[in-house]
């Protein structure tokens, strides 16, 4: 039987970012870790950055929940990167590995990962410092509000990140698309939308509570990108291999999409 969809007051008072982080992002234990979905996002994200086609001034992370996870290749070709979430608990979590507070996540073997990708491990705690010099404003963010930022307007960036996001936040694929429109209303005609996520999951749990997942396929994203101005640069699918944790969540895939704004989109 389907969940109903979570609502964002529930997310605002339910949701615990440090239970989701020991869930699903724990150093070699973490479902997110041994099924496969961050070493897959981290490997695109990697080569997505390294090709050195995206890089400028500003970079927006929509929704970014309690992960940093999403800056750690990012972090070398932007000045300046914005994390936003909808919940002030995920920014407080944030913060606290921002500001190097006790008790923050623990995500040193994500951040050693990518070192190696960039061929030296031994870098990781300058990495660490780079992303935290990089990522200079938290701010609360709405994707179904035609301006996901309000009440701040701010210039268009030069590029967009959004991982499990609008999944959680939309309850059918018209808010999909809806929420598609807000945020790339924030984004330069020119600029890249990177986004990645699961396919076929209709649930995951944090805790004892399970919370709603809008159930995506691959043509569903392709058209829903396409009219939304988009042009499809790559889409990466992965199958899900390891299904020891399907009772935290239902997803048979990770995706990973790079997109370019069309120019002629406002
Ligand atoms: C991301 C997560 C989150 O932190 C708040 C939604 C996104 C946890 C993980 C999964 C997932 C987990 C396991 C298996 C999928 C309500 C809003 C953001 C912006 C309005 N988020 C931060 N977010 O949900 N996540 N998502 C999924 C799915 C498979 C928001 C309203 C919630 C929002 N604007």
């Amino acid at each position: 039987m389907a969940l109903d969809f979570t609502d964002k007051e529930i997310y605002q008072r339910d949701f615990d970012p440090r239970a989701y982080l020991d869930t699903y992002y724990a150093a070699d234990v973490g479902s997110f870790v041994t099924d496969e979905y961050l070493p897959f996002i981290l490997k695109n994200l990697f080569g997505t950055f390294a090709s050195g086609a995206i890089r400028g001034d500003t970079l927006i992370d929509i929704g970014s929940g309690p992960s940093i996870y999403q800056f750690l290749s990012a972090c070398e070709y932007f000045r300046e990167i914005i994390a936003t979430d909808y919940t002030d608990r995920n920014l407080q979590e944030l913060e606290k590995w921002l500001k190097k507070e006790p008790g923050a996540f623990d995500w040193s073997s994500a951040v050693k990962f990518v070192c190696e990708l960039e061929g030296d491990r031994e870098k990781w705690t300058e990495k660490e410092e780079k992303v935290r010099r990089t990522v200079t404003r938290l701010l609360k963010c709405d994707v179904t509000k035609s301006n996901p930022l309000e009440p701040l307007t701010l210039p268009q960036a030069d590029c967009l990140l959004t991982f499990l996001c609008l999944d959680a936040a939309c309850k059918d694929h018209e808010a999909f698309c809806c929420a598609l429109r807000n945020i790339t209303s924030l984004l330069k005609p020119g600029g890249y939308l990177v986004m990645g996520g699961v396919l076929g999951s209709s649930m995951y749990m944090v805790g004892q509570y399970p919370f709603f997942s809008l159930d995506l396929e691959k043509e569903f994203l392709e058209r829903a990108v396409c009219d939304a101005g988009y042009v499809v640069e790559r889409l990466e699918v992965q199958p899900r291999t390891d299904l020891t944790s399907m009772f935290l969540s239902d997803y048979k895939a990770s995706f990973f999409l790079l997109l370019r704004k069309q120019m002629d989109m406002k």
